[in-house]
C-alpha cells in the first residue's frame, strides 16, 4: 500500500523503562513483560477511539477545531475517509497498540440513502481489511453512531417514532456486518439519545420495552452471520439526555436480567460514565466484575471539579491500581480491553500530544498493574478484607451463607449469643498500606 507520513518526525514508540526521560517512550508498559502469568499486552488489550483521535478537530460547543488533520484534504468526504484510515493504521503501528475501535460513521460517511451509506462503509471496512492483514491490529469492537443524525434526537430504538427505530435497525445490521467482516471480537451499544428530556413526553416502559426487542433483535442478526463475540453495553447516567436508560453498571444489570440478555450481553464500564453516576471507576468496574458481566472498558478520566464527559486522559495512578486489583482478582478483561475513549484537549495541537497522551494513558495502567501485583502478593491487603468475613466460614454463619437458617433461628442465636463483638474495619490501616505501595 501507498504510504503517507501523517505523523512526520515520530517513529515507532519503544519501551525504555522508567529512568527514561524520553517523552516519546514508554516507562511502565512493556508489551512483552510477564505480569501474573501473562503479558502487559495481554493484560490490557489496548485500544485507540478512532473517533476522537481520528475524526474531531478538537471542536467544542464554543467554537471550530483547532487542529487541521492532514488527512482530511479533499472535498470528497469519501477520499478523506480513506486518508484518515491510513493515517490510523500508521498511528496504531506507531504506537504499538494492538487493537481500535470504531463507530460506523467514525469509519465512512453517511450516505443520501440506507443503500449509499452501506455502500460507504462496506467500501472503507474492506480498505480497512487490508490494513488489518498488513499491521496485524486487530478490532475490539464496532459500533453504530445513533445519536449524532438529526433523525435520532428523540432516540434511537427508543425513539417514539418507528421510521426512526427502522433506521437505527438498518445502521446496526451494517455496523454488526462491518464488525464481524473485520473480525471485530466485541459490539458495543452505547445508548447515545436512549433516555428522556422529560417525563411529560416519554412513555418509559413503553421505550424500555422497545430497546430490549431491538437488542435481541440485533443479537439474533449478529449470531446468524457468525458473530461469537460479547455484546456490551455502555452505561452512562446523562449526556446527552438528561436521563440516560442504561444510567450505570447495577441498572444495566437489572435491565439485562427483565429483557433476558444474559447470554449474550456484557457490560462496557467507562471511567467518566462511573463518576457522572456519582460512582468511582473501581466501584462501576467491582459491580460489574462480581456479576460476571465485566466485558471491557473504556479507559478515560474525569474531571473533579465539573460534572460532564471530559473524556480526560487516564493519569490519575491510584484509580489505576485499585482498577487493576479488581481485574487481577477477577481473570482480566479478555476478550475486552482497554479502550482508549479519551480525547486530547482543544489547545494541544501538535501532532505528537496525541502520542504523550496514549503513552501517559498506557504507562498510567502499566504502573498500575505492576503495582496491583505487588499489592495482592506481598501485603496483607488480602489477609486483612478476608478477615472480616471469618465467621461466615463455619458453623451457623457457614449455615446462613447457604441458605440453610431461617429468620426465627436468627433470632435465637441472637438471643443465644448476646452483644457481637466490636470489630474494627481497618479502613485507615488498608488506605496506608495501599498508599505505601504506590512507588
Ligand atoms: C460517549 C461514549 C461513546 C461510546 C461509543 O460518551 O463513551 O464514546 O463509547 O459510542
Ligand atoms: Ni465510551
Ligand atoms: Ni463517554
Amino acid at each position: 500500500m501507498n504510504r503517507t507520513d501523517y505523523f512526520p518526525g515520530i517513529s515507532k514508540i519503544k519501551y525504555e523503562g522508567p529512568t527514561s526521560d524520553n517523552p516519546l517512550a514508554f516507562t511502565y508498559y512493556d508489551e512483552n513483560r510477564l505480569v501474573a502469568g501473562k503479558t502487559m499486552k495481554d493484560h490490557f488489550r489496548f485500544a485507540i477511539a478512532y473517533w476522537h483521535s481520528f475524526c474531531n478537530e478538537n471542536s467544542d460547543p464554543f467554537g471550530s477545531g483547532t487542529r487541521t488533520f492532514p488527512w482530511n484534504r479533499s472535498s470528497d468526504p469519501m477520499d478523506n475517509a480513506k486518508y484518515r484510515l491510513e493515517a490510523a493504521f500508521e498511528f496504531f503501528t506507531k504506537l504499538g497498540t494492538p487493537y481500535y475501535c470504531f463507530h460506523d460513521r467514525d469509519l465512512a460517511p453517511e450516505g443520501s440513502s440506507v443503500l449509499e451509506s452501506e455502500k460507504n462503509l462496506s467500501k472503507l471496512v474492506s480498505l480497512a481489511k487490508d490494513y488489518q492483514k498488513d499491521t496485524c491490529v486487530k478490532l475490539l469492537w464496532g459500533t453504530a453512531n445513533l445519536f449524532s443524525h438529526p433523525r435520532y434526537m428523540n432516540g434511537a430504538a427508543t425513539n417514539p417514532d418507528f421510521d426512526v427505530v427502522c433506521h437505527a435497525g438498518a445502521q446496526v445490521k451494517a455496523a454488526l456486518d462491518a464488525t464481524v467482516e473485520l473480525g471485530g471480537e466485541n459490539y458495543v451499544f452505547w445508548g447515545g439519545r436512549e433516555g428522556y428530556m422529560h417525563l411529560f413526553n416519554t412513555k418509559m416502559k413503553m421505550e424500555l420495552d422497545h430497546l430490549g426487542i431491538f437488542l435481541r433483535a440485533a443479537r439474533d442478526y449478529g449470531r446468524k452471520i457468525g458473530f461469537e463475540g460479547n455484546f456490551l453495553i455502555e452505561p452512562k447516567p446523562m449526556e446527552p439526555t438528561k436521563h440516560q436508560y442504561d444510567f450505570d453498571a447495577a441498572t444495566v444489570i437489572g435491565f439485562l436480567h427483565e429483557q433476558e440478555l444474559l447470554d449474550d450481553f456484557k457490560l462496557n464500564i467507562e471511567a467518566n460514565h462511573a463518576t457522572l453516576a456519582s460512582h468511582s471507576f473501581a466501584h462501576d468496574i467491582m459491580v460489574a466484575a462480581e456479576a460476571g458481566l465485566l466485558g471491557s472498558i473504556d479507559a478515560n478520566r474525569g474531571d473533579p471539579q465539573n460534572g460532564w464527559d471530559t473524556d480526560y486522559f487516564p493519569t490519575n495512578l491510584y484509580d489505576a491500581v485499585e482498577v487493576m486489583m479488581i481485574l487481577l482478582d477477577h481473570g482480566g478483561i479478555a476478550p475486552g480491553g482497554f479502550n482508549f475513549d479519551a480525547k486530547i484537549r482543544r489547545n494541544s495541537t501538535d501532532s505528537e500530544d496525541l502520542f504523550y497522551a496514549h503513552i501517559g494513558g498506557m504507562d498510567t495502567f502499566a504502573r498500575g498493574l505492576l503495582i496491583a501485583d505487588e499489592i495482592l502478593n506481598n501485603s496483607d491487603f488480602r489477609t486483612l478484607r478476608e478477615g472480616r468475613y471469618t465467621s461466615f466460614e463455619s458453623g451457623n454463619g457457614l449455615q446462613f451463607s447457604s441458605e440453610e437458617l431461617s429468620l426465627e433461628q436468627l433470632r435465637d442465636l441472637a438471643n443465644k449469643n448476646g452483644e457481637p463483638e466490636v470489630r474494627s474495619g481497618k479502613q485507615e490501616l488498608l488506605e496506608n498500606l495501599f498508599n505505601r505501595y504506590i512507588r
